[in-house]
């Protein structure tokens, strides 16, 4: 009996988790092209390790995507598609210089892989084609969005205050805090 009194308890404190969350959505204004936008760290809280794995291409000298967004943890697949050979690298993850790592070199066809657990902003080079560069987004938590018009949405966010940050590669990320309550609004607007 107490087993099913608890089980029943369990269900119900799902269901209102389930039903305390909402969307946050905004504007990010001052910029053009491809801003992405997440949600900073909780503290004391962690989130289910991100199964998809995402690849990024390196074909006709240029990353493809330019810009790519993923939850901590996740696991990012670097192809060649070219018949020259092409190398990955990142200076830094979050600005730490530390965290700089040379993924190697090599030919079309062939890909690495390589499973990004800390989270931050990281410049992708090619050291064989300087002017190719590209950028992964870490994302601390699974709650995070790419936009192109300077409109998004991040949904299903349980209620509570967070850090919002949204970051553009031609500009000065901004944070603001935001609190989640069945839905709410956060705009920013970024500069150089
Ligand atoms: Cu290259």
């Amino acid at each position: 009996m107490r087993r099913i009194a608890f089980v029943i308890g369990a269900v119900i404190a799902e269901l209102s988790l389930a039903a305390f969350a909402g969307t946050i959505h905004g504007k990010v204004s001052g910029v053009s092209g491809e801003s992405v936008v997440y949600v900073e760290a909780v503290a004391g809280k962690t989130f289910p390790a991100p199964t998809a794995t995402i690849t990024m291409d390196q074909k006709g000298l240029m990353f493809a995507p330019h810009i790519a967004v993923v939850q901590q943890g996740a696991t990012i697949e670097f192809l060649n598609s070219d018949s020259v050979a092409h190398n990955v690298f990142w200076p830094s993850v979050g600005g730490n210089k530390k965290l700089t790592h040379n993924l190697g070199t090599w030919p079309r066809g062939e890909k690495k892989a390589f499973k990004f657990d800390n989270p931050g902003v990281i410049p992708l080079l090619c050291n064989v084609h300087p002017e190719m560069s590209a950028y992964v987004i870490v994302s601390p938590t699974p709650y995070f969005a790419m936009t192109k018009d300077g409109e998004f949405k991040i949904e299903n966010v349980p209620d509570g205050a967070y850090t919002v940050t949204a970051w553009h590669e031609g500009a000065k990320s901004k944070s603001n805090p935001v609190k989640v309550t069945g839905g709410t609004a956060a705009d920013f607007t970024l500069s150089k």
